[in-house]
């Protein structure tokens, strides 16, 4: 299952299992995807174009060597019951290897499997244009709008960036008394403060659905949605948010390559850059 010679790696990284302290887990998943299929050519396009970019994070002030190692594509069956087992399992496995995993989507249900293989105790932060707090969406348990509620049935959830709701999940979010910052209070200092003071001093798993962005910035997207936030917003909150945390897990979901613009892709692989070199230029201090 193991990949080699950085031929199909993040970033062209070629390095060892034991010496990584990253594993990408590339999840083709595009099981209950409703409106655009084709997330499942997400974590291949999301690592193609990472081999486009420089390992030097001018943003962050930070150079990328020899920390990413990149599994190959998990194979997951046409039941998203064994599928989502399979992520919880892969994601399992490298954690109890002392890797920090970053999985690649893929629709955004994968994050529950993801979540599966955390304690109790892990955060969940996801940016996200939805919600995704329906209780049977279409009839299925396990979708991709449901990912959130799931995931809060055993973790923690914030939401961030979220502008499309119904009232039953508005109501649900407020019963379940969730921190939720919409698009509208992205700035609002009030905002990341609320989020930092939640966080402090916990473990915490960053999960990023990429219709969060403006669709400007973002349009290879399963479901867009208007009026999304910019990458300085998210940067900011990723500095914030890794700066008073612990970071234990990362996703980046729902990049859904279009035949003649790759600015998702490439905008997904500069956040997953990011958050690395957020997160080592922490620990070297
Ligand atoms: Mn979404």
């Amino acid at each position: 299952m193991l990949l080699n010679e950085g031929r199909d790696s993040f970033l062209e990284e070629v390095v060892n299992f034991n010496d990584a302290k990253y594993t990408v887990i590339p999840v083709p998943l595009d099981i209950t995807t409703t409106y655009l299929k084709g997330t499942k050519f997400g974590p291949r396009s999301v690592i193609e174009a990472s081999r486009s970019l420089e390992n030097y994070d001018s943003e962050v002030g930070y150079e990328l060597k020899d920390k990413i190692f990149t599994l190959n594509e998990l194979e997951l069956s046409g039941d998203i019951r064994t599928a989502i087992e399979v992520i919880n399992l892969s994601t399992s496995d490298i954690i109890s290897a002392g890797k920090l995993p970053i999985l690649i989507g893929g629709e955004h249900t994968a994050t529950y499997g993801a979540s599966l293989a955390f304690g109790e105790e892990v955060e969940f932060v996801i940016f996200d244009a939805h919600a995704d707090f329906k209780p049977d969406f279409l009839k299925l348990e396990l979708n991709h709008a449901s990912n959130s509620r799931l995931v809060n049935l055993r973790n923690n959830v914030s939401l961030i960036g979220v502008r499309s709701f119904n009232l039953e999940e508005k109501e649900e979010m407020e019963k379940r008394k969730l921190l939720v910052i919409k698009n509208d209070k992205i700035r609002d200092p009030k905002s990341i403060e609320s989020l930092v003071n939640l966080l402090k001093g916990k473990k915490v798993y960053i999960s990023i659905d990429m219709d969060v962005f403006d669709p400007s910035i973002a349009p290879g997207v399963g479901t867009p949605q208007p009026n999304g936030i910019l990458y300085s917003d998210f940067l900011n909150y990723a500095s914030q948010i890794i700066r008073n945390s612990a970071l234990v897990g990362m996703d980046i979901m729902e990049t859904r390559p279009l035949n003649d613009n790759n600015i998702t892709e490439i905008l997904a692989a500069k956040l997953i850059i990011d958050l690395v070199s957020l997160n080592e230029l922490k620990n070297q201090h």
